[in-house]
Formats: structure tokens, sequence, C-alpha cells
């Protein structure tokens, strides 16, 4: 069986790789990943010949073509995936997301090859805080940001096809990941990599906003249980109830570092900053089995924090320039 990896040299789809390579040797690999500045070439450098890489973009229809029509599954993790990055400029999200998106579905249609697509709880919208609400795959597409609002997009288009054309997809929407390999500009690799560099942690605004934090191979090993048990054509929510509010996690990762817990800054808040996400997983854990196997935030956060700190030569080259570019919008406030 070979199934192709689209934006697998990321965060997730790179630990996806990782987790496949691992459990499942009988899988060949290959990448498609377009080395945006989201992608580390250092990532999976170490598995050379073991998987097949081609640079490419997922927008390219001869490409995707080529790819689909040699492969029995698709698992497609490509996307522009940073929030504040789509408030600067949204015109990538919209190119990849959707575009990108639809070009893909386009050669698994004329190929008739399986497909997973990989989404994000933030196609609802947000919660208030201090509730019980949790997202449930009935909750309606509320989206807030241009990042949420694409890959709502992408996941309407994959519902479509579906529906109009019949392919064999499924979907899944997932919370907040951490661990290792996570870019230094996303919320828990910037405050570790900050303290590592003698610079404060920033936090955006009152620090209340509430995410429900997965390890990434929670949600990887869920992506499998799905591409395994779960049915045609169905969506799946995938969480493992862990909300945390940002205040706690700075102050969390401020401690593991040995440093004073009120070490940090408030800095100007994101516009249209979602309040809380909060996943009900109980769909995938009654109908399909799957259980998370990291279910205490405080420690997957302190193997994290090793992870970063034995890891420098990984993040340090994409660090000045992440924080210059944070500078140009950032004020510090308290
Ligand atoms: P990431 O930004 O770390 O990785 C994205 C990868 O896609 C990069 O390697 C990049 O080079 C590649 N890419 C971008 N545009 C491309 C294009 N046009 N063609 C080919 N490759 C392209 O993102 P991530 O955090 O690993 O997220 C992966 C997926 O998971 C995304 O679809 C995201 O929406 C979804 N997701 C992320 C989270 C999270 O917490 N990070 C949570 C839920 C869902
Ligand atoms: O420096 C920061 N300070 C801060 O307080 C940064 C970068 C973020 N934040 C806050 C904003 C959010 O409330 O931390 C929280 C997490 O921020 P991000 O890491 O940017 O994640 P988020 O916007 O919640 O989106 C993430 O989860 C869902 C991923 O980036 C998405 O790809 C995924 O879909």
């Amino acid at each position: 069986m070979r199934v192709l990896v689209t934006g697998g040299v990321g965060f997730i789809g790179a630990n996806f790789v990782r987790l496949t390579l691992r459990e499942r040797p009988e899988v060949a690999v290959t990448v498609v990943d377009a080395m945006t500045y989201a992608a580390n070439p250092e990532t999976l450098a170490e598995f050379g010949d073991a998987i097949e890489f081609i640079k490419g973009d997922i927008a390219d229809p001869a490409l995707m073509d080529d790819l689909v029509s040699r492969t029995d599954l698709v698992v497609h993790f490509a996307a522009e995936s940073h929030n504040d990055n789509s408030l600067v400029d949204p015109s990538a999200f919209v190119q990849t997301n959707i575009v990108g998106t639809y070009t893909l579905l386009e050669a698994v249609r004329r190929h008739g090859v399986r497909l997973h697509h990989i989404s994000t709880d933030e196609v609802f919208g947000d919660l208030p805080l201090h509730t019980d609400e949790r997202f449930t795959e009935a909750t309606p597409y509320n989206p807030s940001s241009p990042y949420s609002s694409t890959k709502a997009g992408s996941d309407l288009l994959v519902r479509a096809w579906v529906r109009s054309f019949g392919i064999h997809a499924t979907l899944s929407n997932c919370s907040n990941n951490y661990g290792p390999y996570q870019h230094v500009e996303k919320f828990i690799p910037r405050q570790i990599t900050n303290v590592l560099s003698g610079v404060r942690p920033k936090l955006y605004g009152e620090g209340t906003n509430v995410r429900d934090w997965i390890h990434v191979d929670d949600h990887n090993d869920a992506v499998w249980t799905i591409i395994d048990r779960g049915t045609a054509g169905e969506t799946y929510l995938i969480g493992a109830d862990g909300e945390c509010d940002n205040t706690t996690v700075v102050q969390t990762i401020l401690e593991l570092l040995g440093q004073p817990t009120d070490a940090f800054d408030r800095v100007t808040d994101r516009p249209g900053h979602d309040l809380r996400y909060a996943i009900d997983s109980t769909r995938l854990r009654t109908e399909l089995g799957w259980q998370p196997r990291y279910v205490d935030f405080r420690s997957g956060l302190s193997a994290t924090v090793d992870w970063y700190r034995e890891h420098e030569a990984w993040w340090r080259p994409f660090k000045d320039a992440v924080e210059s570019t944070y500078a140009r919008t950032e004020t510090v406030i308290g």
C-alpha cells in the first residue's frame, strides 16, 4: 500500500510520516510538500530513501494527477496553517487551502483514490468561556478568521465531492496540537524558545483564551484509526480533553524551565481572537474505539520543552525571522 502525504514536511504531517514508518512497515510513503517558510528541510532528512519526497504544490493539477494516479491513499495535511499570518495576508490561504484542496479532489475523483482530509475545530468558530459546551460533529460551521474560513471552505468542497461525485473520503477536525517539530511561530514552541533565548513569553490580551490541547501523536493515531475503521463520507472530531487557558500554559512553561511564573509580557490581542475551543470526541471513541495516550497535558508539555531544549539546531535558524515579523504588529501592554 502506498500513501501520499501532502504537507508531509510540516509539523503534523512529518509526525504522521514518522508514526507510519515506525508502526506500519508495510506502508510505502510519498511526501509532497511545497517547502514553504513552514517546512524545515531537516525534519525528515534522516529518512533519506526510506520515503519518496516530491517538492511540489498541491495546486499543480498535472503533478497532483501523476502522484494520485500512483497511490492507494491520500492523507491531506498541506495547508497554510497560521491564523496570525492569515490576518496579514490571506491570499496564500485561499490559494492553498481552497484551490489546492480543489485540485487534489479533482485528481482523487479521476483516479478513484481514497482520501482522508485533515481539518481543524476552528471551522466551528468559538465557544463561550466557563461553560460545558463542546463542539460535536453536528455543530454548525461559523469560522472567524481567514485561516479558519479557508479550512471550512476546503471541508465543504470535500463533502460536496463525496455527495456529488461519490469520492471515497473521510474528514477529521482536530483541536490544537503540540509536540516535536512544531514551527516556532505557534504559541507553545514560540514561548519555549523565547525562554530558551532569554526573552519573555508573549501572551495575547488577557491570556484567558482556552485551547483544547492534544499531543500530535494522539492526533495522528486517530487519523489512522479513521482510515482503518471510519465510514466513507463521514466526519470525526478528534480531541483529548486537554482544555487549558493560555496564561496557565505560559506559566507551566516558565515553571518547567525554572523561571518565575510572572516573567511574561502581555501584548496586543489578536484581532477576532477566538475565545475557547473544546472538542467532544465521543463519536470517535465509541464508534471507532479510539483513546488518547497522552492524557496528562503537563507531562506532554514537559517532554515538548525537553525536545526544544535538545533540538536548538532545528529551530534556531527560524527564530529571528518569526520574531521580527511579530515585532511589526505586537506592542507590550503589560
Ligand atoms: P504546518 O504549517 O506546520 O505545515 C504545513 C505544511 O504544508 C508545510 O510543510 C508546508 O510547506 C506545506 N504546504 C503549504 N502550502 C502547500 C502547497 N500549496 N502545496 C504543498 N505543500 C504545501 O501545519 P500543521 O500545523 O502541520 O497543520 C497540518 C494540517 O493540520 C493543516 O491542514 C491544518 O489546518 C491542520 N490542523 C492543524 C492543527 C494544529 O494545531 N497545528 C490542528 C488541527 C488541524
Ligand atoms: O505568541 C502568541 N501568544 C499567544 O497568546 C501566540 C503565537 C499565540 N497566542 C495565543 C493565541 C491562541 O489563543 O495562543 C493560542 C494558540 O495560538 P496558535 O498557536 O497561533 O494556535 P491557534 O490560533 O489556536 O490555531 C492552532 O490550532 C488550530 C493552529 O495554528 C491551527 O493550524 C489549528 O487549526
